[in-house]
């Protein structure tokens, strides 16, 4: 039977994620749209059954809103919350606030690609005169400069969360925990990618939706419960019918598709 279960949600939509522009670090809330997906996760989890022990959660205000307002849905917010910027999404470098389309229109359809979904092509990385340059950021500072990220691929990711992982998120689960985990799009792939044994080649194709909660059962040996309900890759199972998880993943990856004769709506438009 199941003796521990992990949680992992992606924030709902952004103010960035919809004027779609590359986010990573820079810190934007989410969009009245994002809170109804926040709240839209609370109900699934709530139907489902599920009782969160603990929760964890980045340094970034879209994760924290979204938690927040799930677990106010759940009558739960009582429970501990763990933050950690080992659980940020992934730093976007020098894309940080460009446009997606537009950087497709720049770079090309390939490159974007890899900077989007490779396990290991960083994107450029960011000046630390930028403005989303995070060494300015007082809730980074606790951070050596050096170790605060100029640009992460996914790759990167997995390794400033995998520590976090195992000495924080792995003993709940350990003492058999329902556990919460609020984040982001990378991130939730790379923790995947580890969890779910997930190959560098099917990792590229992997898009998470916005406000889905995904759920794994583990054994009393920590092992992944395959879920009848799952989509491959993953073994575990999101809390929504699978018509309704292709359109939001698609809409995740069509971010950076451009259409024949679109011109991209430039930054600063809205
Ligand atoms: C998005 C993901 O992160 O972007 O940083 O732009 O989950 O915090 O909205 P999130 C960003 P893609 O890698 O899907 O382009």
């Amino acid at each position: 039977g199941t003796y521990a279960t992990i949680i992992f949600l992606r924030h709902g939509q952004s103010n960035w994620n919809e004027a779609n522009r590359f986010t990573g670090w820079a810190d934007v809330p989410l969009t009245t749209l994002g809170k109804n997906e926040a709240a839209g996760a609370a109900t699934a989890m709530w139907e489902a059954g599920l009782n969160v022990d603990v929760a964890f959660c980045s340094l970034l205000t879209r994760a924290q809103q979204t938690l927040a307002i799930a677990l106010k849905i759940m009558g739960q917010e009582d429970v501990p919350i763990n933050y950690s910027w080992r659980l940020n999404e992934r730093m976007y470098g020098g894309l940080t606030g460009l446009n997606k389309k537009e950087t497709v229109a720049k770079y090309g359809d390939d490159q974007v690609k890899k900077w989007r979904r490779s396990y290991a092509i960083p994107p450029p990385p960011i000046e630390k005169d930028s403005p989303y340059w995070p060494g300015n950021d007082a809730k980074y500072a606790h951070i050596p400069e050096d170790e605060i990220p100029l640009s992460e691929c996914l790759k990167d990711t997995v390794d400033r969360c995998l520590p976090y992982w195992e000495r924080s998120i792995m003993p709940a689960l350990k003492r058999g925990n329902t556990v919460l985990v609020a984040a982001h799009g990378n991130s939730i792939r790379g923790m995947l990618k580890y969890l779910d044994n997930i190959s560098d080649s099917a990792i590229t194709e992997l898009e998470i939706p916005t406000g889905v909660p995904l759920v794994y059962r583990l054994d009393k040996d920590l092992k992944v419960m395959p879920s009848p309900m799952a989509v491959a890759p993953l073994t575990g199972h999101f809390l929504v019918d699978e018509a309704e998880l292709k359109r939001k993943q698609e809409e995740v990856a069509n971010q950076s598709k451009l259409r024949y004769g679109e011109i991209p709506e430039p930054v600063g438009a809205k």
